[in-house]
């Protein structure tokens, strides 16, 4: 009986070795996945096993020797298939397969001939064990003779390969938390849980999405149109089209929080270019984030769409083959040129395919920077180089151009170079919040370097600059450290006050003025068009023009706190903004029921796919 399972599971341990090791080869020469310490290392190396001892597995359940040679063959053949399709497309796109992408026709028109040109004499090699095993099967050496296997035998197989894989997802936490829940980057995905994992991980998110996507047929919108055109705030006229045809700049500005502006830590200013800017600009002081576990890219979203992000989730992940109305393709309908600009991977948060989705001409990303040791820190290229060289891009350009730029420095865990040092750090207990101050303070000389350059450049006249934070840098997990900052308790309503974020728009020869409208990321896009004269009555939109007489003093929250002009809403308590005490909770409900519906109504939109029914150009009739 001993001799029964050698036998059987030494073929399935030559297939998998095979496969296991070919993957880990791969990984190591054919994709550009940086390796940072020894952990990551060996989560690299074990990743591929898991899934593969499960697929190879099956063979134990087979009775006649031929069935289970021709599964096994098959099956590894499939996979390496799976994993040399990989290969050509990452040479290619230098980025793994996704389901979303493999739909969206535009990425294969741009694929088409060129494919060839990707296959390579000596991928022969990707196929080698295969041929090996082949003949191993074919010779049938003593060691692949076939018995039946025990069921207890078979059970400890399949325990191993299942405790193996979470081993490895349970050092991919420890390496990278929160990553599954998140979904941030697929080239981390891949890193930590393994390319054949990642296919399967894929693919139960987008068929959770298209499953909700076929039920949806349209009929919703009716409400929803009612909703937001009774919801439209018309624009003011006289900032209807003041900066009119020009271009747009607008910054999404990392983790920064509104309580720095015109603040000082140690008596030294923190953010001395974007006071000044601000006071020169149209200036939202109630303005918050809206953003859910998408962080950056929900701001993104957001702004782009006027729609919230998903409760749980990256919708730049989950959805980024829906149809969606953005601002870029608005502005593309009105003659610009529409790029965002970043210096990271471009597969973190799917930008690469979801800025397709959103109908972006060009994303500069990091391939399109010069970025090395020395202008690098913390989580890449220093804001500084970054903006200096988007300056260079955008001489480049055709005029009216829309770029949207997303800084990097000022990010967790906020490390900064001495050099880059301008402010002393904050003197608490938490490293975090000290040295977020000075990473704030750097971000800040980098934006007054950077309108620096577009006055040299010329640009500066001509555009409408916009700073927006993308969502908080400090978490409630350093609360203690706040409290001692801001001298007071870190209460549920102070909390959410810091969640305001800043919001400035700059247009040349418009006066600055400081807006108190209360509002959030929902709402950047009917302004800024209105301030670029375009119209949005026609647009599906959740958000409102902030300089609207319209406009209702409203910030709803991704998970379900609200502040309106005289209220916060948080932790079931509705507190009084004067007295920043909780009160009677009737002061909260009117806003309570329309802060509810405007997730639900985002939350449909998202999941049944209902920009594809909507025609903006029927008179808000949808299209089929
Ligand atoms: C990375 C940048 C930062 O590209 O968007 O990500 P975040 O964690 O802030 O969402
Ligand atoms: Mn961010």
């Amino acid at each position: 009986m001993k001799g029964t399972l050698r036998n059987n599971v030494t073929l399935i341990a030559v297939a998998v070795l095979f496969l296991w090791l070919k993957t880990y080869i791969t990984y190591k020469t054919s994709f550009h996945m940086d390796i940072e310490n020894t952990l990551q290392e060996i989560i690299l190396f074990i990743n591929p096993l898991s899934f593969i001892m499960l697929a190879l597995g099956i063979s134990l359940l087979f009775k006649s020797e031929k069935a289970r040679n021709r599964y096994i063959m098959i099956t590894s053949f499939a996979l390496t298939i799976l994993l040399y399709a990989n290969v050509v497309f990452y040479r290619f796109f230098n980025d793994f397969i996704t389901l979303p992408l493999l739909f969206q026709t535009s990425n294969f028109g741009d694929l088409g001939n060129s494919v060839t040109e990707e296959f390579k004499w000596y991928d022969i090699f990707y196929f080698a064990d295969l041929i090996l095993l082949a003949i191993i099967l074919k010779v049938k050496p003593k060691f692949v003779s076939f018995h039946s296997v025990t069921k207890t035998n078979r059970r400890a197989y399949f325990l191993t390969a299942i405790a193996i894989l979470f081993l490895n997802l349970g050092l991919a936490e420890i390496e990278r938390p929160q990553l599954l829940t998140r979904t941030f980057d697929r080239e981390m995905l891949v890193k930590n849980i393994g390319t054949f994992n990642y296919h399967i991980y894929d693919i139960v998110l987008q068929s959770k999405s298209s499953a909700q996507r076929a039920l949806a047929d349209g009929s919703e919108l009716a409400d929803i149109e009612n909703y937001t055109d009774a919801n439209y705030a018309k624009p003011n006229d006289d900032l209807f089209g003041v900066a009119k045809g020009k271009n747009l700049i607008l910054v999404s500005v990392e983790s920064t929080q509104e309580f720095v502006i015109n603040n000082k830590v140690n008596g030294q200013e923190i953010t001395p270019f974007m006071n000044q800017f601000a006071k020169e600009s149209l200036y939202f002081n109630n303005f918050y984030h809206q953003t859910g576990q998408g962080k950056t890219s929900d701001a993104e979203f957001l702004v782009e769409n006027s729609l919230y992000p998903l409760s749980r989730g990256a919708v730049f992940f989950t959805h980024s083959g829906n149809k969606f109305n953005s601002m870029a393709k608005s502005l593309d309908e009105n003659g610009y040129y529409t790029n965002a600009m970043h210096a990271n991977n471009k597969s973190f948060w799917n930008r690469d395919i979801m800025y397709k989705s959103l109908g972006y001409e060009r994303f500069y990303e990091v391939g399109d920077y010069d970025v090395n040791e020395e202008n690098s820190v913390n989580w890449g290229m220093k804001d500084i180089p970054f903006l200096e060289q988007s300056v260079e891009h955008m001489k480049d350009m055709p005029q009216p151009f829309y770029s949207k730029l997303l800084t990097l420095t000022n990010h967790h865990p906020f490390y900064y170079d001495e050099e880059d040092k301008l402010i002393d750090e904050f003197t608490s207990q938490d490293g975090t919040v000290n040295r977020y101050f000075v990473t704030v303070r750097y971000t800040d000389e980098a934006l007054k370097h950077f309108v620096e350059q577009l006055k040299a450049s010329g640009l500066y006249e001509n555009s409408m600059i916009v700073l927006y934070g993308d969502h908080y840098g400090i978490s409630e997990n350093h609360d203690k450290a706040m409290s001692e900052y801001l001298g007071k308790e870190v209460t549920p309503f102070v909390s959410t006050q810091l969640q305001k974020v800043p919001f400035m728009v700059h247009i040349p020869g418009v006066e600055g003025r400081v807006i108190e409208s209360v509002g959030g990321q929902v709402d950047v896009r009917p302004t800024l068009l209105h301030l670029l004269g375009i119209n949005t009555k026609d647009d599906l939109q959740l958000g409102q023009d902030l300089l609207s007489a319209d406009h209702e003093n409203l910030a709803v929250f991704r998970d379900g706190r609200f502040v309106t002009k005289d209220y916060v809403y948080a932790d079931n308590k509705c507190w009084d903004k004067n007295t920043e005490q909780p009160t009677d909770k009737k002061y909260c409900e009117p806003a309570m029921e329309k802060a509810s519906t405007e997730l639900n109504y985002s939350d449909q939109i998202i999941y049944g796919d209902l920009l594809r029914f909507y025609d903006p150009n029927s008179a808000k009739k949808p299209a089929q």
